[in-house]
């Protein structure tokens, strides 16, 4: 068997997330880490009982012989270590956002392209159990053709006591969790013509806007809504919970709260359980995303294999990107916002 040799760069808040579901992998091997924090950096060490420690991703890519590297820093470091990877040949995950702009994002495309080396990006919210579920019932013909959906993240968590960086964003809940509902809207109703949106602030503590509405018409006939907001509170917390709704010429799907997938249809009405599965290492309320996270892992283990591109390529990303900028513009300029103004140049 094949054993592929990664690094890992970035020990923060999430990343011990990657550590441990490629520890469950018997065919991948986490040699060195990085991070330009020596005390995250020697933490992680310790934690992982990883020897082979750097603050410089330069050396490290120099000094290891990798198969791939992990990037797990926020993005402003993501276009120069994907770049970097590219330059030293080795294959790169980086995690969302892939960019701060579609500039950036194509330039890293063309710089793993150019070196030949395989690049995802961590877009792991697809990759949940539930939405899985989703997309397998919906792709696989159960409702008849869809015409309409909501894809719809609700939520009054506090995210800014484990990542808060994100309290001084001017940008925020779209670039940071839309991004992923709006990744989710791809996956299960293809890629979008023309969007509308509208966002609004409603937390003062901070800087960036925290609720967001986006009417999406896709290319194959759906319409969508993505809604999200951090500002909302509920008698029950869902954190971090995307419900779907879905409607189609033969029946309906509904992803309600824990994790519940109803599907209707000709045949009848059955309640399937799509909880995440439970791992030792996971922890109350992240399940899902944990799992995720082992899904895209082993995904991009399973590409390495075949050769085959991942399902969230950076070339596929590009996508994901061009509707969180087509938002912020369509909401900047309160008028809707035709995806061939980005595509031209994205795809
Ligand atoms: P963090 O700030 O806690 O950790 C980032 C780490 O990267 C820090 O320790 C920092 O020192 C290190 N770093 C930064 N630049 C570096 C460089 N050039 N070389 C080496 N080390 C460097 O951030 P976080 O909360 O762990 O988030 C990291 C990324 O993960 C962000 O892009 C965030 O959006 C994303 N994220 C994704 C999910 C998900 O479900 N996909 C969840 C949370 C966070
Ligand atoms: O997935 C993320 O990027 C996280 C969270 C789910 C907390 O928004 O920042």
């Amino acid at each position: 068997m094949t054993i592929f040799k990664g690094a890992l760069i970035g020990c923060g808040f999430f990343s011990r997330n990657h550590v441990h579901a490629w520890r469950e992998m018997s065919d991948v091997r986490i040699v060195a880490l990085c991070d330009a924090d020596e005390s995250r950096l020697q933490a992680a060490g310790r934690e992982f009982g990883i020897a082979r420690l750097y603050t410089d991703a330069a050396a490290m890519l120099r000094d290891e012989a990798l198969d791939f590297v992990d990037i797990a820093t926020t993005v402003s470091s993501h276009r120069a270590l994907v770049e970097l990877a590219a330059s030293a040949k080795v294959a790169a995950i980086c995690q969302k956002p892939f960019a701060r702009s579609l500039d950036d994002a194509r330039a890293m495309v063309g710089a793993c392209r150019n070196a030949g080396v395989p690049l995802m990006v961590h877009e792991n919210f697809r990759w949940q159990s539930a939405i899985q579920a989703v997309g397998a019932a919906l792709h696989g013909g159960v409702i008849g053709t869809p015409f309409w959906g909501r894809v719809s993240f609700r939520s009054g968590f506090d995210v800014f006591s484990g990542q808060p960086y994100l309290a001084e964003q001017e940008r925020f809940i779209v670039e940071d969790l839309g991004i992923h509902v709006l990744d989710i809207a791809r996956y299960l109703f293809g890629d979008v013509e023309r969007l509308c949106a509208s966002t609004s602030s409603v937390n003062p503590s901070i800087k960036g806007e925290d609720v967001a509405t986006i009417m999406l018409s896709h290319e194959q006939g759906v319409n969508s809504i993505v809604d999200c907001s951090y500002a909302t509170r509920l008698p029950r917390e869902l954190f971090p919970q995307t419900l779907i709704e879905v409607d189609g010429s033969a029946g309906t799907l509904r992803l309600f709260a824990d994790y519940r997938l109803q599907i209707h249809s000709g045949e009848g009405t059955e309640i399937r359980d799509v909880a995440p599965r439970a791992l030792s290492w996971m922890s109350t309320p992240w399940e899902a995303i944990q799992g995720s996270v082992a899904s895209i892992q082993a995904h991009w283990i399973d590409c390495l294999r075949s050769g085959l591109e991942p399902a969230t390529s950076g070339r596929d990303n590009l996508e994901t990107l061009a509707l969180v900028e087509a938002t912020y513009l369509s909401a900047r300029e309160a008028r809707s916002v035709d995806m061939s103004e980005f595509r031209k140049e994205a795809r």
